[in-house]
């Protein structure tokens, strides 16, 4: 080619002295037929074929359609599932185990794929990647099955739809035996509860009751100032019923037999133990009495094994000794009374801490 960019016009356009042509305009060639014109392309007869035959990477245009990629998807077959039978399980979970599980579908000619639910409902927790077609999450643990339908596509838009199950089934949570010290387990859905031995409480019974304190101690003070009282108090602003919390620098200080000193767990819990310090080598503790009580208004003493009021031993004039007395049969009180017996001085002096658990 000498004239790369020059117009050859072949002779129909001199013919009909307008718009028809056959022209080669480098690179291209253009056949154009003028308004109203038709553009026939004939074989010839007995077997003629006619080829059109695009460069590499190129296509054929009708319009805008690209007849290639219109071929494509009229040949396109559908994905295949690798599942097997439509409604098939894809597996049984206990719930919280971790689900992984892989979709499988091919295209026949290689496309690549895309999944996407269209009806039902996945296990809560449990994810369809679609572009991978992955099933991923973890369990819920109940009870159920799960039916879902998954469409697969191709890139040329043909589908598969395929019906899935998933089971999952509530752990028997109770199997790792969660209960401490001889508890019992009772299975619930996604829990379980203990039954605690005497003795011992908390959700799984790691708790030991007589040595879990409820806070009246100076250096916990859970139970507030509020839930402190005392009756006939000896006379003195240093020696208030709020001030006999364990190891206060102060305690509280009663009047007679009559007096009594009072905390209120704020709640009823089983008490299991006392503790008890005097006031002071003068006001001190040898012996006191407990009265339990669920409104705050009718009080029960706490009794021994022997079915009557226990009596209970103080530090007596080892006043700072903390003495820990437990109590025979453990009581569910909210309001808990001690109520001084004996001292060795004119009144009763003393610092106090409750042990005891939540009543499971
Ligand atoms: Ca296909
Ligand atoms: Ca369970």
């Amino acid at each position: 080619m000498d004239a790369p960019s020059g117009w050859i016009i072949f002779a129909c356009s001199i013919a009909f002295a307008s718009a028809s042509f056959f022209e080669v305009r480098y690179p291209s060639v253009v056949v154009s037929a003028e308004t109203g014109g038709n553009l026939t392309i004939a074989a010839g007869p007995n077997g003629g074929n006619i080829y059109m035959t695009p460069g590499d990477r190129g296509t054929v245009f009708i319009g805008r359609t690209d007849m290639l990629k219109l071929f494509q998807i009229v040949n396109s077959q559908p994905p295949v599932w690798g599942q097997k039978a439509p409604y098939g399980t894809l597996g049984t979970f206990l719930g919280g185990q971790a689900v992984s599980l892989q979709l499988t579908a091919m295209d026949p000619e290689g496309t690549s794929l895309h999944y996407e639910k269209i009806s039902g409902a996945l296990p809560p927790g449990v994810f369809l990647d679609r572009a991978s077609g992955l099933l991923n999450g973890t369990a819920p643990d109940v009870d159920a099955t799960y039916e879902f339908g998954i469409r697969v596509m191709d890139e040329q838009g043909k589908y598969a739809d395929q019906t899935f199950t998933i089971d999952t089934r509530e752990r028997d949570q109770c199997r790792s035996s969660p209960c401490k010290n001889g508890g019992s387990c009772t299975d619930d859905m996604g829990t379980f509860s203990c039954s605690c031995r005497t003795g011992y409480g908390g959700k799984t019974c790691t708790i030991s009751c007589a040595s879990e304190s409820v806070g009246v101690a100076n250096n916990l003070k859970t139970i507030p100032d509020a839930q402190m009282a005392g009756h006939y108090s000896f006379g003195g602003s240093d020696h208030k019923a709020y001030e006999g919390r364990l190891n206060s620098p102060t305690g509280w200080i009663g009047e007679n037999t009559n007096s009594w000193f009072q905390v209120d767990l704020g709640n009823p819990r089983k008490v299991y133990a006392v503790a008890t310090q005097g006031y002071s080598a003068t006001f001190n503790l040898l012996t006191f009495q407990l009265q339990c009580s669920l409104n705050g208004n009718t009080f029960s003493d706490v009794n021994g094994l022997n079915g009557t009021a226990a009596v209970f031993d103080g530090s007596g004039t080892s006043f700072n000794t903390v003495t820990k007395q437990t109590l025979p049969v453990p009581d569910l009180c909210r309001y808990i009374r001690f109520v001084p017996k004996t001292w060795t001085n004119s009144h009763p002096g003393f610092r106090v801490e409750i042990y005891a658990c939540e009543d499971f």
